[in-house]
């Protein structure tokens, strides 16, 4: 592969998994999820109001990823074969909670924003792989005094998994791809503007022009399993 990089860092959003059958967040008709907007539901105070509604947005989701009906497609693959065949390091940053980059191959991988196929102590933060529906009647075995399980997930106003790993990696990067978000939520939004400050050439592969658009010194629109294999092909 004489892709002229050697230290690539990849954020992806849920434009990525789009093809394999997940709804986005944002670019739908009205980004909506049963008529709450993400940043009401992915919320610790919209658990403590509803646990139940905010436990089943996740379960449903949880559901999709294990019912043999999501796989990961030909963006996924390309950035696992890039991983495997360049002469370099590949570093993706994913803000999604599926496991299609896993299921395609790919190594390095920092969920930023958690893991759907994992559950986290609500008291200790301690977490627990995964399957099946979490229910307000699941508690840790982690705890002296059991405490009860909350999806392992990153939600507004919670600091984002991995962001010392993110940084150095930022750092450290010659090329930094975005793939598949809208560049609606931070700190991820501002990853570009850290990548081409120290240096990195960076590029926005999306659907349409993300809300960071005008950061990237190259952008390319249309569809994630078209132009990821076009790009590191
Ligand atoms: C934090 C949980 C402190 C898991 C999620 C005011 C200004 C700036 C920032 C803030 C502010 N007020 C508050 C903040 C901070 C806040 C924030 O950014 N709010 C936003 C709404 C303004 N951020 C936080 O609270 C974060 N924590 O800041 O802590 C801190 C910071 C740094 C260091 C220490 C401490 C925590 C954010 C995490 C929130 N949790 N989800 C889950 O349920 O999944 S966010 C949620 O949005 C998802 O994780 C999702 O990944 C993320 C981003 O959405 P996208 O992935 O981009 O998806 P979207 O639908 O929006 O877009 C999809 C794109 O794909 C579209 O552009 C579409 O065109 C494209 N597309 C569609 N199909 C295809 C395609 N592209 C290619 N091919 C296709 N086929």
């Amino acid at each position: 592969m004489n892709f002229p990089y050697r230290h690539i860092v990849i954020l992806t959003g849920a434009g990525i998994s789009a093809e394999s059958g997940i709804e986005t967040f944002r670019s739908g008709a009205d980004g909506l999820w049963e008529k709450h907007k993400i940043e009401d539901v992915a919320t610790p105070e919209g658990y403590h109001r509803n646990p139940v509604l905010v436990q089943n947005f996740y379960n449903k989701r949880r559901q999709q990823l294990e019912g043999g009906t999501v796989a990961p497609n030909a963006a996924h693959l390309a950035l696992a074969k890039l991983e495997r065949e360049l002469e370099g390091e590949v570093t993706v940053v994913t803000q999604n909670i599926d496991n299609l980059h896993e299921l395609a191959g790919t190594k390095n991988i920092i969920h930023m924003h958690g893991e759907l196929l994992k559950a986290q102590c609500n008291h200790s933060g301690q977490s627990v792989a995964w399957s099946g529906d979490i229910s307000l009647d699941d508690h840790c075995h982690c705890c002296q005094i059991p405490a009860p399980l909350r999806p392992n997930v990153v939600w507004f106003g919670e600091m984002p998994i991995g962001m010392d790993r993110i940084h150095d990696a930022l750092v450290k990067a010659d090329l930094f791809i975005s793939i598949g978000t809208s560049g609606a939520v931070y700190p991820a939004a501002g990853f570009v503007h850290e990548a081409a400050m120290h240096g990195a050439h960076t590029i926005e592969l999306n659907l349409e022009p993300s809300d960071v658009e005008d950061e990237f010194a190259e952008k390319r629109y249309g569809k994630a399993s078209v132009l990821v294999p076009e790009l590191v092909e």
